[in-house]
């Protein structure tokens, strides 16, 4: 146990530290588990901890967002105790052995089912879970792989791991059985795929074509799901035009389709914003005309019944009405959305998820993402910028429930149009930014030091879901603004 309560005490530590290695998926984070555990922590167990624990570059402490996810559940049955595993491919198994690569961030949850106080502990990683002692508790440990080999992981409870409790870890050199996936393609929209300013001179008539595509996406690295989408990426088309413009809008329906759709522009002045005229059967196109009377940056979304159910399968994007003269220039502008996705399969399972109207209706999403799928704009997309470059993100929610607490940790908005609101005062100085399910926000900030920036909704607990976004910032160091050990890949 003393290796374990060290463990948790590192982990305790409020870092937002991330290593420079680029995880398999960019799900989920070590912090907030092991924040309540080190609460939990009784202050016996604590005595033993080691006064300083020091925090190492391999420190788990230093990964933001774990490779491999286990869970166990404890069971007595006959005299005898067991772990059992929950989930994926371990599922039902007693003991099982878990099998990770050498250098995965591995995560293990503990689940006490027989209310007998157990932990789970992995000497050779000096890992382990917190004790837990009532049914329902669970705990979880958080740990680099660092060698290869084959290892035990057991409860270290006096007598437990005689009794049973006792399983094999394997690092490396083996591949889990991979389960058969659709065919799939990407559906993430590149955050820098946005029109630039529009071009100054008299007013316009923009001609935009939209075309809804249902087709199977990755959502996660070995997960797929059955997008509805504007264009084929979520979120759909950046629309960009100005006060005063005449949008005309054509919408199609891909003759592919199963469902009808449609398309409700927040930028319109006139009933259901287009989706009154818009309702559209496969095969088919409809359109209609709109003057964009009001500035500011505006939700789209597909209103055909059950519009929570469209909005969820990726239907969303976002229109600019630029108020006149344009905003002012910056070097780099970003189009993000958040958006959840209710699916059949708890989040993080390998295979095709299907959608769950029950969850949709309890507002219980799996998965919450930037620009449609888990690792959108960490592996897949990152946004990219130099130290003294100004950034504006384009941030929109889809939900169609989830209000989203925007953040970048490691940055303060320098000027935020709060509600996306325009021709009102901008805010100033803002550290999180409260924007609406069905609304949007632009923030603008200047970057002086490098390294790698992370968006998030800081309701944290949806990083486990899949949120977040990496803005990695090259250039000098400025030791004047901020200064430390390994600063340049620091945030916070
Ligand atoms: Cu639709």
């Amino acid at each position: 146990m003393k290796h374990t309560t060290g463990l948790i005490a590192v982990l305790a530590l409020p870092l937002f530290v991330v290593a420079s290695g680029t995880p398999r998926s960019a799900i989920g984070a070590d912090a907030s588990p092991s924040h309540k555990h080190a609460a939990q922590t009784r202050p016996a167990t604590l005595a033993q901890a080691p006064a300083k624990p020091a925090v190492s570059k391999k420190s788990p402490a230093a990964e933001y967002t774990p490779t491999v996810r286990y869970r166990l559940r404890t069971e007595l049955a006959e005299g005898k105790m067991a772990f059992v595993g929950v989930g994926g491919a371990i599922e039902g198994v007693v003991n099982p052995t878990l099998r990770v690569n050498e250098g995965d961030v591995v995560q293990v949850s503990l689940v006490n089912n027989d209310g007998i106080e157990h932990d789970v502990v992995f000497p050779e990683f000096k890992a382990g879970t917190d004790r837990v002692n009532r049914k329902g508790a669970s705990s979880v440990t958080v740990f680099r792989a660092d060698q290869g080999g084959e290892f035990a992981y057991f409860c270290s409870l006096p007598g437990h791991r005689q009794a049973g409790m006792e399983g094999k870890i394997l690092v490396g050199g083996v591949k889990a059985p991979i389960a058969a996936l659709p065919p799939s393609v990407s559906i993430v929209r590149n955050p820098v795929d946005l029109p630039g300013p529009a071009a100054p001179g008299p007013l316009r008539t923009v001609k935009v074509d939209l075309e809804a595509v249902e087709l199977v996406g990755r959502l996660a690295n070995e997960t797929t799901y059955n997008y509805w989408t504007f264009n084929g990426k979520v979120p759909g088309p950046f629309l960009r035009v100005r006060k005063g413009d005449t949008v005309e809008l054509n919408f199609k329906n891909n003759g592919n389709s199963r469902m009808i759709h449609s398309v409700d522009l927040h930028a319109v002045t006139g009933p259901g914003g287009g989706a009154v005229m818009t309702q559209t059967p496969p095969g088919e196109t409809k359109s209609f005309r709109f003057k964009a009377l009001n500035p500011g940056l505006y939700v789209y979304h597909c209103a055909t019944p059950m519009v929570a159910n469209h909005i969820s399968s990726g239907m969303y994007g976002l229109i600019l009405v630029e108020p006149p003269g344009g905003l002012p220039k910056v070097d780099h502008e970003f189009y993000v959305m958040q958006g959840e996705l209710y699916t059949d399969r708890p989040f993080g399972q390998r295979g095709h998820d299907e959608f769950s109207v029950e969850k949709l209706l309890a507002e219980r999403p799996e998965y919450l993402v930037f620009n449609g799928a888990v690792g959108a704009l960490t592996t897949e997309h990152p946004m990219k910028a130099k130290v003294g470059d100004t950034v504006r993100i384009y941030f929109g929610v889809g939900g169609p429930n989830v209000t989203s607490s925007f953040h970048v940790i490691g940055e303060i908005f320098d000027r935020v149009y709060g509600e996306a609101a325009m021709g009102s005062t901008i805010m100033t100085n803002v550290q999180t930014t409260m924007v609406p399910a069905g609304g949007a926000a632009i923030v603008e900030f200047t970057l002086e030091v490098p390294g790698r920036y992370i968006l998030v909704d800081h309701s944290l607990s949806r990083l486990e879901r899949g949120l977040a976004g990496f803005l990695v910032v090259e250039g000098p160091d400025s030791p004047e603004v901020f200064h430390g050990e390994g600063a340049s890949m620091a945030g916070h």
